[in-house]
């Protein structure tokens, strides 16, 4: 059976390409997800892509991955810094997890340097742009131990 990983999108990265390319590069959300499934395809594994702005949705969608998904890759956007309910739903999933973001958030206003979702990650890729989703799938891939095509 071919692996599934949930990638998903926290609130605003809908705008991604259409405001703010000076943080957030030129790419869209379909420019992104088009990357990052050229890469699961590599790593023969199917990618379930999702984007949504509200704190609930994203906390079902990690419960379905726990039934559905050997791995998640969440950009969960500013939820990143301020959701322990993400956080609860990730360390309940007993998933590996990859946590990404656009911008290196490091070199941005201090309340972006805390992470709750950091807690639930095996490891945080940001600071790449666009690139970071396609490095987000390998990583993801290696976590769950799947062979390159
Ligand atoms: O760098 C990232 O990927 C972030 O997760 C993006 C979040 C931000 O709150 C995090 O600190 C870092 C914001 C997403 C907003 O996305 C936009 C995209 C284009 C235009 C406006 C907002």
């Amino acid at each position: 059976m071919v692996p599934i990983v949930f990638l998903l999108n926290g609130p605003n990265l809908n705008l991604l390409g259409k405001r703010e390319p000076q943080v957030y590069g030129h790419e869209t959300l379909e420019d992104v997800r088009a990357l990052a499934e050229e890469r699961a395809a590599a790593h023969r594994l199917t990618l379930d892509f999702r984007q949504s702005n509200h704190e609930g949705v994203l906390v079902d969608w990690i419960h379905e991955a726990r039934e559905k998904a050997a791995a998640i890759i969440i950009n969960p956007g500013a939820y990143t810094h301020t959701s322990i309910a993400i956080l609860d739903a990730l360390l309940a999933s007993e998933l590996p997890v990859v946590e990404l973001h656009l911008s290196n958030v490091f070199r941005r206003e201090p309340f972006r340097h805390h992470s709750y979702v950091s807690l639930a990650a095996r490891g945080l890729i940001c600071g790449f742009g666009a690139r970071g989703y396609a490095l987000a799938v390998d990583a993801a891939s290696g976590l769950i131990g799947q062979p390159k095509a």
